[in-house]
């Protein structure tokens, strides 16, 4: 790879699929699929103050919260790719209740599945906010030939074979996490391509910011709370109180706490004791990212990468970020974390 050249997504997942003789470059072509998706989506969230787009769309999704009309756009748009795709067998996402199998010839002999959440944050649209698209992707355990099946999209996270989330943000970038690394890849306008800006990406060890809604105080557990007065104290790690940080937007806070270190909570409280964020298609595919880059993904229980689903839509607490702050919250969270 040459120093003063830009490497775009698609050269550099090319060459890193290269170095695996027996690789057959179809994760490689689902990414670039993303890729494509991601571009297609970048482009109406740019428009959204212009094309009179913002506003909510009227319908409510699974978990009854009101749809924005770029969520449904960006919904569209993966599920369209995925189904031009020829690698990918099915679908899940946010914005259906249940997985959408494809069941044409070539679907139906694709090996992979991808889990996403379209358009995540899309609270923060009408603020100009950081907003992103999650993704996760499975090997399939049903029948290579066959369609799909629910067991295909409820394997643990430890199963996932890539995982990565678009951003758009002040640039839109799309990170994506195999099992050997973590990378970003920074959108250039004038070549529509994403080209490599955040190689090998490592979560820092510890950092200093720690990023929940701290106006849930009131609803958490004693040990939830006893954590916070710790972040709010002078810590030995860096001889003051840690700094807070909370867009709101967990593409947004998870991008900042990967590159800069940092912990990120949503915790179970009084009126979600599971937590609000869902495990197949938000929590799993960050812990995968996380951990791949170093950092730690923990639920009250253990890693999150081992909860076994019994729900597509489920929801689970998280605590993710620098490997030492996750594990100094889960000494105060771990056994005291009853919030019924
Ligand atoms: P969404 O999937 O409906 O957009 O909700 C998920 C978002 C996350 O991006 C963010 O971390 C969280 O909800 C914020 O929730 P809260 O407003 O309760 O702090
Ligand atoms: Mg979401």
């Amino acid at each position: 790879m040459s120093n003063n050249k830009l490497v775009t997504m698609d050269e550099f997942t090319i060459q890193e699929t290269r170095k695996f003789p027996q690789a057959t470059g179809e994760l490689s072509t689902l990414l670039r699929d993303i890729g494509l998706a991601g571009k297609i989506i970048n482009k109406q969230v740019r428009r959204a103050g212009l094309a009179d787009i913002l506003g909510k769309h009227g319908a409510t999704n699974v978990q009854g919260e009101e749809q924005m009309k770029l969520d449904v756009y960006a919904n569209d748009t993966m599920i369209n790719i995925f189904m031009n795709s020829t690698e990918c067998a099915g679908i899940a996402s946010e914005e259906n209740d249940d997985h959408v199998c494809y069941e044409d010839t070539y679907s139906a002999n694709s090996k992979y599945v991808v889990l996403f959440d379209p358009l995540d944050g899309s609270s923060n649209i009408d603020v100009n906010a950081p907003i992103g698209t999650i993704f996760a992707i499975y090997r399939r355990v049903s029948e290579i030939g066959k369609p799909c099946t629910k067991e295909d999209f409820l394997q643990p996270g430890n199963k996932l074979m890539a995982a990565g989330y678009v951003i758009y943000g002040s640039s839109t970038m799309m990170v994506y996490a195999t099992k050997i690394g973590v990378n970003g890849f920074t959108l250039e306008p004038s070549i529509g391509e994403f080209c490599l800006s955040h190689p090998n990406i490592k979560c820092p060890e510890n950092g200093k910011i720690y990023s929940l809604n701290q106006g849930n105080t009131s609803k958490y557990s004693d040990g939830m709370k006893g954590y916070l007065d710790y972040c709010m104290e002078i810590n030995k790690e860096q001889g003051r109180p840690y700094s807070h940080r909370y867009i709101g937007s967990m593409v947004g806070d998870l991008h900042r706490t990967l590159v800069k270190g940092g912990i990120f909570i949503y915790p179970a409280d009084k009126s979600s004791p599971k937590g609000k964020l869902r495990l197949q298609y938000e929590c799993n595919p960050m812990a995968f990212i996380v951990e791949a880059a170093g950092g730690a993904a923990m639920c009250n229980t253990g890693r999150i990468l081992d909860i076994a689903p019994t729900e597509l839509h489920q929801r689970t607490p998280i605590f993710i970020g620098s490997k030492n702050m996750v594990s100094k919250a889960m000494e105060f969270v771990q056994e005291k974390e009853v919030v019924a």
